[in-house]
């Protein structure tokens, strides 16, 4: 009954807003034009071969350069709601782009319609006597840090710096404090939002509960939205850093990450890790295990749950990196270590904790990636992220988001990059079988879990429709009441869309 309805729905929209094939091409310079003579003479509009053009259409991973009609720079909210009301008024395709982090093409970037750049929504206000601060939503996490570092505070953000603000909480957010305080989006008190009618909400505790929580995770589906009120914490001292370990010892790994993720991470709220297995080329695969302590601990012995991966009981391959830093100094650190990709492209599912399936799960990846890794560029990653106890607690206590997850998991992403657009169709073939082997290996040993999280989503992936039946009842309600014409499923024709409000294609 449900999804009739939402299809009855959906029909009635596309007979509303979805240009008519002749239209496709006119239709964005209209809209380009239409924004110039609104926007005349404040250099907001910029048409392909232009420096500021050039400027606006830069992508972490160049297989997201696309070439839309004109580029849109907003400066305030009232601007992207002109643009946005310009929009559904005129059946434009349009295309949002945050910190362009996501390497999904079409995603925050578009061929057919117009590009709204948030770069210049950059403002950061902080209020120390609400401990939060209001991030503008083009900031990058380096603003972010850059500001709050010298006055001893931090946010949940990004764990490489470079990353987008926007997207990373749209999605859910994993940060060096989440075990402490859960996904970042649960530490954003208010949004303020620019809906398809061109109106300005703000979805807090107080007002619009229903949006922010759709928020948490529903990514483009709701609005564009121009700022986020983050908590602020004063995380004191930390210690951080990563450490190698070489093939041979991978295997030693997998008892004592399961031992940790079950028995010691929640006891341990202040200790993070990021443990991933890491193959560059045909060189030997090694594993790589980033490490963030938010407290002063004497480094000459660690707590031990971080000592147990440096002090050699597992061979290590190069010199556990264990220095003073804060959380901002880390991700800044690791900001400059993971470069601008030429192609690149994630898959995510996730998985019961399970030490035998750890390692069954490493083994597939190995023996599924040996016939590419002669492909040039070839970079291939898979990580391990234990998603504990205290996310699930947090979301709940702080309004609620919209993932869904009742208990722990593991989110198991792989993340590749490679050189020529020439082997994009073999990559994403590689990932497909890839990640059909690991679903079929958790399957079999009982411990299969739906959740993929948005962020590590592939464009193929469905990761929204795997929120579970009562996070997407209440998507749809929130979709039917903030965007009825399904604006942001139709004319944002990129972005992971929510069932039953996906745009027809093609
Ligand atoms: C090197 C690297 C490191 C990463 N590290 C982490 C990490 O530590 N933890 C983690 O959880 N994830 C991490 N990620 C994943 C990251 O969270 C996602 O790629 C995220 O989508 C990036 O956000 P962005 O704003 O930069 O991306 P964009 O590509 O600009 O946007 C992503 C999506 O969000 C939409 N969007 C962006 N801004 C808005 C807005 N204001 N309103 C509405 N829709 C919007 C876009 O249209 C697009 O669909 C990392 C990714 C990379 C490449
Ligand atoms: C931050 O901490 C440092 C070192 O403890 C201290 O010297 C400095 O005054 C602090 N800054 C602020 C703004 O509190
Ligand atoms: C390494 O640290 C772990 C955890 O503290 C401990 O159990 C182990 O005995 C230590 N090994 C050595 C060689 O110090
Ligand atoms: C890209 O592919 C071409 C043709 O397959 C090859 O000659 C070239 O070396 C590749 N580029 C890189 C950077 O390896
Ligand atoms: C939001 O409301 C919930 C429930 O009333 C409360 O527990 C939580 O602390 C509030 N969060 C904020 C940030 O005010
Ligand atoms: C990869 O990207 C860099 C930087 O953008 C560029 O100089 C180089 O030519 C690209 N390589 C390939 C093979 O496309
Ligand atoms: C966020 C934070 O408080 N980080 C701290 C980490 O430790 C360094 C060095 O002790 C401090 O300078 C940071 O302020």
């Amino acid at each position: 009954m449900r999804s009739s309805l939402s299809i009855a729905f959906f029909l009635s929209t596309c007979a509303l807003l979805l240009p008519e094939a002749s239209a496709t091409q006119t239709k964005p310079r209209i809209c380009c034009r239409k924004l110039s003579a609104k926007f005349q003479g404040q250099g907001k509009v910029a048409y392909p071969d232009t420096a500021n053009y050039l400027a606006q259409n830069k992508y972490w991973s160049e297989s997201s350069f696309l070439t839309p009609t004109c580029i849109f720079s907003p400066s305030s909210a009232n601007d992207v709601a002109e643009a946005v009301r310009l929009f559904s008024r005129n059946s434009c395709v349009f295309a949002i782009r945050g910190g362009s982090h996501m390497p999904n093409s079409g995603f925050s970037s578009t061929d057919n319609g117009v590009l709204i750049s948030l770069t210049g929504l950059n403002k950061l206000n902080y209020d120390a006597s609400r401990n939060v601060i209001a991030i503008g939503a083009g900031n990058k996490w380096t603003n972010v840090y850059n500001f709050l570092d010298p006055k001893n505070v931090t946010v949940l953000g990004g764990r490489n710096s470079d990353v987008g603000v926007s997207g990373f909480l749209l999605g859910g957010g994993i940060s060096y404090l989440s075990n402490s305080y859960g996904w970042a989006c649960d530490n954003v008190v208010e949004y303020e939002v620019v809906l398809a009618d061109g109106r300005i909400v703000y979805a807090s505790n107080n007002s619009n509960t229903d949006l922010l929580r759709s928020l948490r995770g529903g990514s483009s589906n709701f609005g564009v939205v121009t700022s986020f009120t983050a908590k602020v914490y004063n995380v004191g001292p930390n210690a951080s850093g990563r450490v190698y370990f070489p093939e041979s010892s991978i295997p030693q790994l997998f008892g004592p990450l399961y031992n940790y993720i079950v028995n010691q991470q929640a006891a341990n709220p202040k200790y993070h890790i990021i443990p991933n297995f890491v193959k560059i080329g045909t060189a030997a695969p090694r594993a790589s295990f980033t490490q963030f302590y938010a407290e002063a601990i004497d480094l000459a012995s660690p707590p031990p749950v971080m000592n147990q991966w440096i002090n050699g009981t597992i061979p290590l391959q190069s010199q556990a990196v264990v220095n003073r830093q804060d959380a901002g100094g880390l991700a800044k650190l690791f900001g400059a270590d993971a470069p601008p990709a030429n192609r690149s492209q994630w898959h995510v599912t996730s998985i019961i904790a399970d030490a035998q399936l750890f390692q069954d799960i490493y083994n597939i990846w190995l023996e599924t990636s040996q016939p590419y890794e002669t492909i040039p560029g070839w970079f291939n990653s898979i990580a391990m992220q234990p998603i504990g106890t205290k996310y699930v607690e947090v979301s709940q206590t702080s309004g609620g988001n919209a993932l869904g997850i009742t208990a722990p998991l593991v989110v198991v992403s792989a993340n590749v990059y490679w050189s020529n657009a020439s082997d994009d169709a073999t990559v994403r073939q590689f990932l497909g079988i890839l990640f059909k082997k690991i679903k079929d290996a958790a399957k079999a040993a009982g411990k299969e879990s739906k959740y993929e999280y948005l962020n590590y989503g592939a464009a193929n992936q469905k990761p929204i429709a795997s929120y579970g039946r009562e996070s997407l009842r209440k998507l749809a309600k929130a979709k039917r009441k903030y965007d009825p014409y399904n604006v942001f499923g139709t004319l944002v024709e990129g972005g992971f869309k929510i069932p039953g409000f996906q745009a027809i294609h093609g």
